[in-house]
């Protein structure tokens, strides 16, 4: 099924041709009415006219998260405040928030981009969404729910916590999507199992899960615990929130980028070159419909690649691998880059670790350490031999670990339920080194 046929099933050329329209449009309109802009084009020799090609995008320069800093809070807008109705802020996880508007038109767009995503995921007006994404400043909570409500579905707005009360909405209220961060998904299976549910028989048939990496492996037990086909969604406050891009229920193997309102690109993180299809790299992307907020080439560092290749589900636009985490939160350990996701996915192929882990990074003497830490199930916790079979485990691992990622790291299993659980995102590394 898909929301919005004409848009999202548009011949590669036609695509293409709208959205050199736009990007010329958007041009034009930051460089007369954002400062940053203007300056950022008269530095580097070019004038909005320059934009003849969707491939002359290359010749502006990037814009990162510091330019969102320096200009914070509203620097970047593009409107004046009269125009724009709702304000958002991504909290980051090192110092000031950045701040992001939308007209009433953005709102529109918004709504639209989420119900292509629930479509996508199978849902129609029929269907009844819980919604756990947090509600307030963070940009889940409302996005998703103008995109339900725009499909016409039910959505109940139960935000994030309160988890035992989420529960029994579940069972009571039967829905039959759930939205959530997949850490909060596996938070929500554990504890309705602790609480005697069976939540393998709950109505739901499909979650929307994202806001924070996960893998391949995390999907399968999610799948298995909630029983529910587990989709991938992403997005990026700057951007614009949740509905950047969409997994479709037919491939699930990419998402699909909203093309008609997104220019993507990949970058090299260091270089800044870009890179040919299929290749890992940086997500950079150009709003091309936003009026408040509108963003030129705006480096995510979120890494991952492009896919290209046709979709059986019949949209032609581009398709993003998953998100393996964010070049800035990848570890270098005594040289060895690794994200959290690749930690997660060789641990999530050990029977008995459960896919809860924290790493805690360190450096002794002037050498870097990496602690693993895993929680073990009840079943191994409580198997007679213990001991020894605990041993193995942590052997296991850590042989696993430095096969396959090339990281020497301390395992250290602990007891069911011991490390912390999140309701938004996972925040899975201790960095002492920063201390
Ligand atoms: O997390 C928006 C969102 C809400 C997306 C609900 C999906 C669902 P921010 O708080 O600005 O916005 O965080 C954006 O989260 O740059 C990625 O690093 C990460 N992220 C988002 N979706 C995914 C995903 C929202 N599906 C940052 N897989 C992004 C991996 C994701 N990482």
């Amino acid at each position: 099924m898909i929301y919005n046929e004409e848009f999202e099933t548009l011949p590669r050329e036609v695509l293409e041709s709208l959205q050199l329209k736009r990007l010329q449009q958007v041009v034009q309109r930051v460089y007369h009415t954002v400062g940053f802009y203007r300056k950022m084009f008269d530095e580097a020799g070019i004038t909005p006219d320059d934009i003849k090609t969707l491939a002359d995008i290359r010749k502006i320069p990037f814009t990162t998260k510091q330019d969102l800093i320096d200009n914070y809070p509203f620097g970047l807008f593009a409107v004046p405040m009269s125009s724009v109705v709702r304000l958002h802020a991504s909290s980051g996880t090192t110092g000031r928030a950045i701040v992001v508007g939308y007209t009433k038109r953005d709102i529109d767009t918004w709504s639209e981009l989420m119900a292509r995503c629930f479509v996508a995921a199978g849902l129609t007006k029929n269907d009844i969404i819980h919604n756990a994404y947090g509600y307030g400043l963070f940009t889940g909570g409302l996005g998703a729910h103008y995109g339900a409500e725009r499909l016409g579905a039910s959505v109940i707005p139960i935000s994030g916590g309160n988890t035992k009360r989420q529960i029994m909405i579940l069972q009571d209220f039967g829905p039959t999507a759930i939205c959530c961060t997949p850490s909060y998904a596996l938070n929500l299976a554990e504890q309705g199992a602790a609480m005697g549910v069976d939540m393998r028989s709950l109505n739901l048939r499909v979650g929307l899960f994202g806001a924070e990496p996960w893998s391949e492996q995390m999907r399968d037990d999610i799948e298995d615990k909630l029983n529910l086909t587990a989709l991938n969604i992403y997005g990026i406050s700057e951007i614009m929130g949740p509905g950047v891009s969409m997994e479709c229920l037919e491939d699930r193997q990419g998402m699909h980028v909203f093309e008609d309102h997104f220019v993507v690109e990949l970058i090299h993180p260091e270089t800044g070159d870009i890179l040919p299809y299929g290749e890992e790299g940086e997500l950079v992307f150009t709003t091309i419909t936003k009026e408040a907020f509108p963003l030129i080439r705006f480096r995510t560092r979120d890494i991952s690649r492009l896919i290209t290749e046709p979709c059986r589900c019949g949209r032609t636009h581009i398709k993003m691998d998953r998100v393996t985490g964010r070049s800035d939160d990848m570890l270098i350990i005594r040289g060895v880059n690794v994200f959290p996701s690749q930690i997660e996915a060789v641990l999530m192929n050990i029977e008995g670790l459960e896919p809860h882990y924290q790493l805690i990074v360190d450096k002794v003497g002037s050498m870097d350490s990496l602690e693993v830490q895993v929680e073990v199930s009840e079943k191994i916790f409580s198997h007679s031999d213990e001991v020894r079979y605990l041993q193995n485990l942590e052997r296991r691992l850590s042989e696993d670990l430095r096969d396959f990622l090339g990281v020497n790291a301390k395992v250290k299993l602990v007891e069911p339920k011991s490390l912390q659980r999140f309701e938004g995102k996972a925040s899975r590394v201790i960095d002492t080194r920063k201390r």
